[in-house]
């Protein structure tokens, strides 16, 4: 069977499954967020989305594949906030989901389904997927923004910002890419790079997380440059849903 087909199966079967990586302050560590990144449960193996979304992106699957991912992390976050625990889950966007996708009309149809917290479903989108046509960009952002969606952008500083993006698009925050971060410790370079980031940022009054911290002395260095969310694997890899229900509880 073609990996196309398997793909469409695995669908159907519900083989799809979200686990969820903690987003945490940089100084004590509570839960703000969870950024849901999809797994396929295959005969018994995890199968990574680096092996499955860009053919899901190039068969077009990613319309029904993204479309499932938003239902069911939107579904998600409900749940843990009528479990009393505030925070904010974010969800992957491809590109042709940014500008093939009826995103409005779903998220209209999870928030008439009392599916969806306004303001605490972001959207990650990467610098690429904004810099193509700006009115276009604009018209989605903002049509999303009015329903409560927020923007972080991915994989900040690798790609070709045109820093005036940043003040004419509803983003709320930028995620520093973990390749700045892995070195941070001994190399110069990627500190000023993570450095220069942050005080963008909060010049533009933007959130802040450093993607990929995965040390001690990567928090520390980190922290000298001022408040901010983290994540990577000092906190949590990520983990099923049960499984950060209970990071949740032992964090209260
Ligand atoms: O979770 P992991 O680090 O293996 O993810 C690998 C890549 O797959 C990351 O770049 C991540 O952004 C992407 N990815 C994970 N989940 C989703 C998803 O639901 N939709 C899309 N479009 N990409 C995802
Ligand atoms: O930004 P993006 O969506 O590409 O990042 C998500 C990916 O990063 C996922 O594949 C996730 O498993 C991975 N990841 C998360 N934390 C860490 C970390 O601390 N170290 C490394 N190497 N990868 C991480
Ligand atoms: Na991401």
């Amino acid at each position: 069977m073609s990996l196309e087909l398997q793909l469409r199966r695995a669908l159907e079967k519900g083989e799809f499954e979200l686990f969820y990586q903690p987003l945490v302050t940089i100084d004590d560590g509570a839960i703000v967020g969870a950024e849901a990144l999809i797994r396929w449960r295959h005969d018994e193996v995890v199968v990574s989305p680096n092996e499955f979304i860009p053919l899901a992106e190039d068969t077009g699957l990613i319309l029904p594949l993204g479309e499932w991912v938003i239902r069911t992390a939107a579904a998600q976050a409900s749940r843990w906030r009528h479990e009393g625990h505030e925070l904010s889950v974010s969800v992957n966007l491809s590109p042709r989901q940014f500008v093939g996708q009826d995103l409005v009309t779903l998220l209209c149809s999870l928030i008439d389904a009392g599916e969806f917290e306004p303001g605490r479903l972001y959207f990650e989108v990467t610098e690429s997927m904004v810099m193509g046509d700006l009115a276009q960009t604009q018209k989605i952002m903002g049509a999303l923004r009015d329903l409560g969606i927020k923007f972080y952008l991915d994989d900040f500083g690798t790609g070709y910002s045109s820093l005036s993006y940043l003040k004419r698009l509803p983003i709320d925050g930028v995620k520093i890419d973990r390749a700045f971060i892995k070195d941070i410790v001994h190399d110069q370079d990627s500190r000023e790079i993570s450095s220069a980031i942050v005080s963008l940022a909060n010049t533009l009054h933007l959130a802040i997380v450093a993607e990929g911290v995965e040390t001690p002395l990567q928090r520390e260095t980190l922290l000298n440059m001022g408040p901010m969310i983290i994540q990577g694997y000092l906190a949590s890899r990520p983990v099923p849903a049960s499984q950060f229900g209970l990071l949740l509880e032992s964090g209260r």
